[in-house]
């Protein structure tokens, strides 16, 4: 790579973190709360999603990012929700999102009366976590299937969220994982994080999601929340 190169890449990144505190500011000002999701496929993202519309009394919006298919944004417009989706595929299957696609879609997106806009990030841990978005919250969902160690083989979306949502622990009776050391792995990389453990199939851990969200919301219309 030559020098030139480095400057171009240097310069695409300053825009993307100018275009995403700008997002970041006008979601706060309209009392808006963004939640960029990010974790590896399946995790249960979309799941999470669902459970929360069908439990929650939270006016929520979906921005779903995908490489391909319309699939997540059919299951959120099923779940009651509205949906925007993103394919990056047609431009060339990028494995993030960038602030210019929220800032776009936001302008097609009628957002009176929405509490809360999730952000699906595409499905990876490792290139949307370079790309800040605008998002109030950062957050990584880790299932119980991934194993105990994935904090520390992708430490940067754990250094760069402020919550992990620990998932599908129903399936702890037929799995050899320990918890707390999944724990012990996110706290080494992230002292700060918030963790919430839940399963979106047996429901449990979901009041404490749901009074996290809340209470996150809370603090953003306070103007507390810090970006
Ligand atoms: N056992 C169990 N399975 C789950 C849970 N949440 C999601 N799943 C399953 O995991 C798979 C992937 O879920 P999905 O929500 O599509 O994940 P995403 O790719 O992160 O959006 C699906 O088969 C879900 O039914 C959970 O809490 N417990
Ligand atoms: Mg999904």
């Amino acid at each position: 790579m030559d020098k030139t190169e480095i400057k171009v890449m240097k310069k695409i990144l300053n825009l993307n973190d100018r275009i995403a505190d700008e997002v970041r500011n006008e979601l706060r000002s309209r009392g808006i709360l963004m939640i960029n999701l990010m974790s590896s496929p399946g995790s249960g993202k979309t799941s999470l999603i669902e459970k929360t519309a069908v439990l929650g009394s939270l006016r929520m919006f979906v921005i779903e990012g995908d490489i391909q298919t319309t699939l997540d944004a059919e299951r959120i417009l099923n779940a009651g929700l509205g949906a925007y989706q993103i394919n990056t595929g047609p431009f060339g299957g990028d494995c993030h999102l960038e602030a210019g696609w929220i800032r776009s879609a936001l302008d097609e997106i009628n957002t009176s009366g929405i509490d809360i806009l999730f952000v699906e990030n595409i499905g990876n841990l490792v290139c949307p976590a370079e790309f800040d978005i605008g998002a109030h919250i950062n957050a990584v969902v880790l299932s119980i299937t991934e194993g105990e160690d994935k904090p520390l083989k992708y430490p940067l979306a754990f250094r760069n969220s402020q919550l992990c949502v620990i998932s599908k622990t129903d399936l702890m009776p037929h799995l050899k994982i320990n918890i707390k050391k999944i724990r012990k792995n996110i706290e080494q990389i992230n002292p700060e994080m918030t963790i919430l453990e839940l399963s979106a199939q047996d429901g449990s851990g979901l009041d404490k999601w749901l009074s996290y969200l809340q209470s996150a919301l809370e603090n953003l219309r306070k103007n507390a929340l810090k970006p």
